[in-house]
This record gives structure tokens, C-alpha cells and sequence, in this order.
């Protein structure tokens, strides 16, 4: 297949590209490397030095003889994503080229303003594009689970059965998101739901929890292939954090009582996930939502979990609760269904002792890279 990876110069979006390019699809990578501006933004950085984009697709082809064509541009200029569409042709388009950090859109009215307006509308015009120019192209939209919230009752995969003074219909499932970047995902599910049904464009979207770890396969093979790791208090998520935390003797940062339950996956899951949707297209106008998670934990318990691997490496560790920056509950039901990808295949990496060593190992081998004063949340949502 010939596959756009949008954001394929990301966290998950590289290891992705490298995946799919080694499973003999043809990959072009579209990215307008802003990740990496907003890093000198924030002053901050990735635990693990990553090399340029040239370097690393040069660096694969070298490796592997496997060509992947990159495209340096940005999503919300629709003459440059129209002469991507013509020049790749695309088979399927997998667009994880947002901005994904909940705090990052909640520092004030102008990255509230910039989140959505990026992620909104760069979707917005991937949906033209692929109407005008690829009407057969299957969109691979990265969505999340935060788009569900936690409400009181089980969370199903995108649609909800109700029956209401008598009648029963299918439904969207209800959305709650916790912080304006969270919103633009579920903006960006409405488009996306819209088009299929007047342009019969076929869509999945991928509800992905919170994704960890950093290597695969493909991005072990050579220190240029180097996936980014995020440690900071507005990239880095909950489990990379603590374990980052504890290879630098930095307290385990649980916000509020820690009872938040969220769904997990390790990036070695992500991957396969997009390949899954990508084997098994949509329909024709049909706007199917998977949920991309293994497993799920309360912060307490991941916390609680990296402090006895770090122990049994030597390191002293503690877990603190600090003043929960978000508006959100902190205790609540959780139960999340996640068939869909498993019926279609997808054997799940689950969070074991092992893993959390081994991104353990990864962190201490770079652990002085990390910005100690990045580590605490700085960004409040009141
Ligand atoms: P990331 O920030 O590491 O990567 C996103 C990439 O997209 C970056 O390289 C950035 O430069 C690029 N980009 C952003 N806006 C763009 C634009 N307008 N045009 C072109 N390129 C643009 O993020 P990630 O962690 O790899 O997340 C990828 C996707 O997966 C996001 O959509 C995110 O919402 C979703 N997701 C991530 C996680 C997670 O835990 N990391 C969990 C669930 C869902
Ligand atoms: N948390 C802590 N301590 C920390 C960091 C986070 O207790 O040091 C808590 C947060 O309060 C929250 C939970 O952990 O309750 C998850 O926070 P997170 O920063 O790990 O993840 P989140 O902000 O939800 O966002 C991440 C990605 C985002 C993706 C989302 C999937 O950045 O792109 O959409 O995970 S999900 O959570 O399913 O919505």
C-alpha cells in the first residue's frame, strides 16, 4: 500500500513509519517538525538525542535499502497537502500530525487558540484533500480515550445503544473531555463522522490511551533511528514520567489522591494497531471508531508499580502527591471495551516488570539530559 504518515516525525509517529515501510508498504512522511520547535519553546527537551528527519530516513535507508519520502510542510496550508495527495497518491492516510499535549493547550487563550485551530482545521483540510484528490483513501485518524471522559457507566467503542421514551437508536457514544486539546479531538471525530456520510469517505478512528515506552524493533536497530522521549511537565505521560522520574531520584509526581484511571498501550502496540486498521480498511462512508488501549491503571498503581522495579534496580524512590493541576475527578469508575482490535488480531505487549526495566534502561542511560526544572507541572487548569 502506499501510506501517508502525517506526524511521522513524532513520538509515535516515527516508529510507525518505520514499521510500515519494513512490512513493504510505500511510506512518505508528512511533518512540519513544529514538535520540535515547541521543545525551544519550552525550553525542554527529549531524553533521548534524536537525530534530524533527513538523518533518520537517510539512516533507514542505508539500514534497510527502504525508501521513505518526506514532506516538510504543514497540514493547514491545503495547496502544499494538495500537491502531497498528488505526487503520493495515497492508499491510506494515517494522521497523527497534531498537537497532543492537554496541558500545552491549557497555558493560555493562545495555545488553547493554536491547539484547536492546528488540529481542527489541519483535519479539516486532510478530509478535502482526500475527497478532491483520493476518494478510496482510508483515513487513519489517531483520536483518544480522553475524548470519553470517565463517565459513571462502561465506555463502549464510539457508538452507545439507548433506548429513549420508547424508541432505540445507535449513537455516538458521549463525549467529556478534560482540556481543550482533548475538545479537539472530539471536533475533529464530528468532521470526520460528517464526511463519511456526505462524501462516503471511509474512516476509522483510533481512540488511543495513553501510550509508553519508546523502543521498537525498528527504532533499536540504530542509535539515529532513536525514538523521542517525553519527560517534561507538558509532554511527558504518566508512566514515561515516573520512570524518568525515578532514574534522575526525583520524587514519582502523583497528581491528587492518584485514583485517575486511564488506558494504556505500549508503542509497540501502537504500531501494530495502525497496521491492523490499515489491512482491514472502512467501508465506503462508514465512520468506524476502534479503542487502541491494553490495559488500565490508576496513577497510584503505575506509580506504586515503577517504584518496586526502581527498588529492585537500587533505586531509592518516593511517591509523592502533589496538588492535582487539572480539573478532574480523582476517583471514579472505569471500565473501557476494546474488542475490536483484538478480534482483528492484535496481541497485546502488557506492562510487566521487564518493561518498565527496560524503559528504565533506556532513561538512565540519558538521565542527564533531563531538565530538572522541566519535571514539575507548571501549567494549571484553573
Ligand atoms: P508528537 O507531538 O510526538 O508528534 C506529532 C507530530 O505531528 C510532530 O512531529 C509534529 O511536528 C507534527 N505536527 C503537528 N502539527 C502538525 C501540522 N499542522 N502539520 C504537520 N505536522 C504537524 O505526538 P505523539 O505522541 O506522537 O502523538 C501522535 C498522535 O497520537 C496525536 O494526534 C495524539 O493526539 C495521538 N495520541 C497520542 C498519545 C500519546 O500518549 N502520545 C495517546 C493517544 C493519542
Ligand atoms: N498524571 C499524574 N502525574 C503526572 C502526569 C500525569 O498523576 O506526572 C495524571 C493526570 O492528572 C491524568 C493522567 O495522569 O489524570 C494522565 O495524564 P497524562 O499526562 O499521562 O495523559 P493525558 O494528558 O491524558 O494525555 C496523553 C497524551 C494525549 C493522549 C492521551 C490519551 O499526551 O495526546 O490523547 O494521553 S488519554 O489519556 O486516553 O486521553
Amino acid at each position: 500500500m502506499r501510506i501517508i504518515v502525517a506526524g511521522g516525525d513524532g513520538f509515535c509517529g516515527w516508529p510507525t513509519a518505520l514499521y510500515l515501510s519494513k512490512q513493504g508498504h510505500e511510506v512518505s512522511i508528512v511533518d512540519n517538525l513544529v514538535r520540535r520547535k515547541i521543545d525551544d519553546e519550552l525550553h525542554s527537551n527529549s531524553v533521548t538525542p534524536i537525530a534530524t528527519l533527513e538523518d533518520r530516513v537517510a539512516k533507514w535507508k542505508e539500514l534497510t535499502g527502504k525508501e521513505i519520502k518526506t514532506f516538510v510542510g504543514d497540514l493547514n496550508h491545503y495547496d502544499f497537502l494538495a500537491e502531497v495527495f498528488k505526487q503520493t497518491e495515497p492508499d491510506a492516510f494515517v494522521h497523527f500530525a497534531e498537537q497532543r499535549s492537554a496541558p500545552y493547550s491549557m497555558i493560555d487563550r493562545e495555545h488553547a487558540v493554536y491547539t484547536q485551530s492546528n488540529n481542527v482545521i489541519g483535519n479539516l483540510n486532510v478530509l478535502y484533500a482526500i475527497r478532491e484528490f483520493a476518494p478510496e483513501c482510508h483515513l487513519i485518524k489517531l483520536g483518544t480515550m480522553g475524548e470519553y471522559g470517565t463517565p459513571n457507566i462502561d465506555i463502549e467503542e464510539g457508538y452507545l445503544e439507548i433506548e429513549h421514551n420508547g424508541r432505540k437508536d445507535k449513537l455516538p457514544y458521549p463525549k467529556q473531555p478534560g482540556s481543550f486539546y482533548h475538545l479537539s479531538k472530539v471536533h475533529d471525530s464530528h468532521n470526520i463522522m460528517f464526511a463519511c456520510k456526505i462524501w462516503g469517505i471511509r474512516a476509522t478512528d483510533l481512540n488511543q490511551g495513553v501510550v509508553y515506552g519508546l523502543h521498537t524493533e525498528e527504532t533499536e536497530m540504530d542509535p539515529v533511528l532513536a525514538n523521542r522521549l517525553d519527560y517534561d511537565g507538558v509532554y511527558g505521560t504518566a508512566l514515561n514520567r515516573f520512570i524518568i522520574q525515578a532514574a534522575t531520584g526525583h520524587d514519582l509526581t502523583v497528581y491528587g489522591t492518584g485514583g485517575q484511571t486511564r488506558a494504556f498501550l505500549n508503542i509497540k502496540d501502537t504500531v501494530r494497531c495502525v497496521e491492523i486498521a490499515a489491512e482491514h480498511p472502512a467501508d465506503k462512508g462508514e465512520f468506524r471508531v476502534f479503542n487502541q488501549f491494553t490495559e488500565y491503571f490508576s496513577v497510584q498503581d503505575l506509580a506504586e508499580k515503577v517504584q518496586k522495579v526502581a527498588g529492585e534496580t537500587g533505586l531509592k524512590t518516593e511517591v509523592s502527591h502533589i496538588d492535582n493541576p487539572r480539573v478532574e475527578l480523582e476517583q471514579h469508575y472505569y471500565h473501557a471495551v476494546n474488542t475490536k482490535l483484538r478480534d482483528l488480531g492484535l496481541e497485546p505487549n502488557l506492562l510487566t516488570d521487564e518493561v518498565i526495566k527496560g524503559i528504565l534502561t533506556a532513561a538512565l542511560e540519558h538521565k542527564d539530559r533531563v531538565i530538572k526544572e522541566n519535571v514539575l507541572p507548571s501549567i494549571s487548569w484553573k
